[in-house]
C-alpha cells in the first residue's frame, strides 16, 4: 500500500457539557483529524492530543509538527506501508505517541478498508459488543455530581468513573455510596493529583470498595505507585504512567498497579495497544479501554481495540450523545442495549464521516501530496 496524500484537519467541537478533571476545565474540544488517502479508499484516525500539555507532553500544535515534518515524510517514502510496521518505522521518533497513534491508527483502517475486514477483526477482536462506563468531571457541588451518577445508572453505564482530587474525594464517594449503594460499580481516576504525603485520604478510600483507583500519584512514577498498592485494598490502575509495552511490564513485575487502562493514542497505536492487551492478558492483568473526549472517529478506534479478549472491564467508550450534540460520524456511537455498545462490523472502523459536521468545526486544513516517490526531492506540498 501506498499513500498518497495525508489531510490534517483542526477542528474544535463544543462539549454538551464541561468537563473538569484535576487538570482543568474543558468546554470545547480541539483535536486533528487526519485523512490516509490510497488510491480510491481513505482511512481516518484523530490525535487526542490536547490543547494544552496537561494530560501528557503533547499537544495539538507539536503533533502537528512532527506529524508534517517527522512521521508523514516517514510514510511517504515507503513503497509498501503495512499498518504492523508502523510502529517499527516511527521507532526513531522519541515519544510524541499521540501524533504517531494518529497516523497509525488512520493507515489501519484504510489497510482494513483495502481489504474490506473491520478493524476489530484485524486486531483480533473476539466481542460483539462491548460494556461501557461513564467518566465523570469534577462537579461544583456534591449534589450535582450525584445528579450525574443517577443520570448515567439510569442510561445503564455498566462503570461509573468519578474524577477526584484533593479535597474532591472522600466526601464524593461517600455521597454515592451512601445515595446509591455498595453494588455500582464505581472507580475514582485522580489524574495524578496525589503525592504519598496523602496515602491517608487514598486509603480511607478502601472502605467504599472501588473496583479500581487510577493513577493517583505523579504521572512519569511506577516506584511511588508500589508503594502505594502494597498499602491499599483497592485495586490502582495505571493511565498516565503506561507509555509502551516495556513500562506496563515494569509496573507489573514491581507491583505499581494490578489493572492498566489502555489509550491507543498515549501507548502510540493500535499495534502497541494490542501488544500491551496481550502481555496484560498473559499475566492475568486486566485492561480497560480509556477514553479522551474523542469524536466518533476515535470512538471507533477505541470500540476496534475494546472487542479484544482481555478487555473484561467496561471502557470509556460512551456513546456520542454523552458529549456531541453533533458527532462527525453519520451514524453516531449509540447504546445497542443498556450499558452496551455494539463493535462495528464494517470495513476498517466502521463509521462514515459526516463531511458536513466535519465542515461545521473545521478550523484549520492542510493537505500533503507524496510527491517523495516521483520526485525523490521536496516531497511536501502543503495547500
Ligand atoms: O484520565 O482518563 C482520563 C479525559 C481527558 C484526559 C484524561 C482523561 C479523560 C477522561 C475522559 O477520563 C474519558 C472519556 O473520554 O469519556
Ligand atoms: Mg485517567
Amino acid at each position: 500500500m501506498r499513500i498518497d496524500r495525508i489531510d490534517l484537519q483542526k477542528l474544535k467541537m463544543p462539549l454538551k457539557s464541561p468537563f473538569e478533571t484535576s487538570f482543568g476545565r474543558e468546554t470545547h474540544k480541539e483535536f486533528l483529524l487526519v485523512s490516509v488517502y490510497s488510491g480510491d479508499e481513505v482511512g481516518y484516525a484523530e490525535c487526542v492530543a490536547m490543547k494544552k500539555p496537561v494530560y501528557n507532553e503533547e499537544t495539538i500544535d507539536t503533533a502537528l509538527s512532527v506529524l508534517k515534518n517527522n512521521l508523514i515524510p516517514a510514510v511517504f517514502q515507503q513503497e509498501d506501508l503495512r499498518p504492523e510496521a508502523v510502529t517499527d518505522l516511527f521507532k526513531w521518533v522519541r515519544r510524541n505517541n499521540m501524533a504517531k497513534s494518529a497516523l497509525e491508527s488512520a493507515i489501519w483502517d484504510l489497510y482494513c478498508k483495502k481489504e474490506n475486514i473491520s478493524l476489530a477483526s484485524a486486531l483480533g477482536g473476539v466481542k460483539k459488543e462491548v460494556e461501557v462506563g461513564v467518566s465523570l468531571g469534577i462537579e461544583p457541588t456534591v449534589e450535582a455530581l450525584l445528579e450525574k451518577v443517577e443520570d448515567s445508572l439510569k442510561a445503564g453505564y455498566k462503570k461509573i468513573k468519578v474524577k477526584i482530587k484533593p479535597g474532591k474525594d472522600v466526601d464524593r464517594i461517600q455521597a454515592i455510596r451512601e445515595r446509591f449503594g455498595y453494588e455500582v460499580p464505581l472507580m475514582a481516576d485522580a489524574n495524578s493529583a496525589y503525592t504519598l504525603d496523602q496515602i491517608d485520604t487514598l486509603k480511607e478510600l478502601d472502605k467504599y470498595k472501588l473496583i479500581m483507583i487510577e493513577q493517583p500519584l505523579a504521572h512519569d512514577d511506577i516506584i511511588d505507585h508500589a508503594m502505594l498498592q502494597s498499602e491499599l485494598e483497592t485495586p490502582v490502575c495505571l493511565d498516565e504512567s503506561i507509555h509502551t509495552l516495556d513500562d506496563a511490564r515494569k509496573a507489573i513485575e514491581l507491583g505499581s498497579c494490578k489493572i492498566i487502562n489502555i489509550k491507543i493514542g498515549r501507548v502510540g497505536g493500535l499495534t502497541e495497544s494490542k501488544r500491551i492487551h496481550d502481555y496484560c492478558e498473559a499475566n492475568n492483568i486486566p485492561v480497560w479501554c480509556g477514553g479522551m473526549l474523542e469524536s466518533g472517529v476515535g470512538r471507533a478506534h477505541n470500540l476496534a481495540i475494546a472487542s479484544l479478549s482481555n478487555f473484561v472491564i467496561p471502557g470509556d467508550t460512551s456513546p456520542s450523545s454523552r458529549y456531541w450534540e453533533q458527532d462527525i460520524v453519520t451514524k453516531e456511537v449509540v447504546m445497542s442495549s443498556p450499558g452496551m455498545v455494539e463493535v462495528p462490523k464494517g470495513p476498517g472502523i466502521g463509521y462514515e464521516i459526516d463531511e458536513k459536521a466535519v465542515n461545521k468545526y473545521l478550523i484549520n486544513k492542510e493537505s500533503l501530496h507524496n510527491m517523495y516517490i516521483e520526485k525523490n526531492a521536496s516531497y511536501l506540498i502543503t495547500d
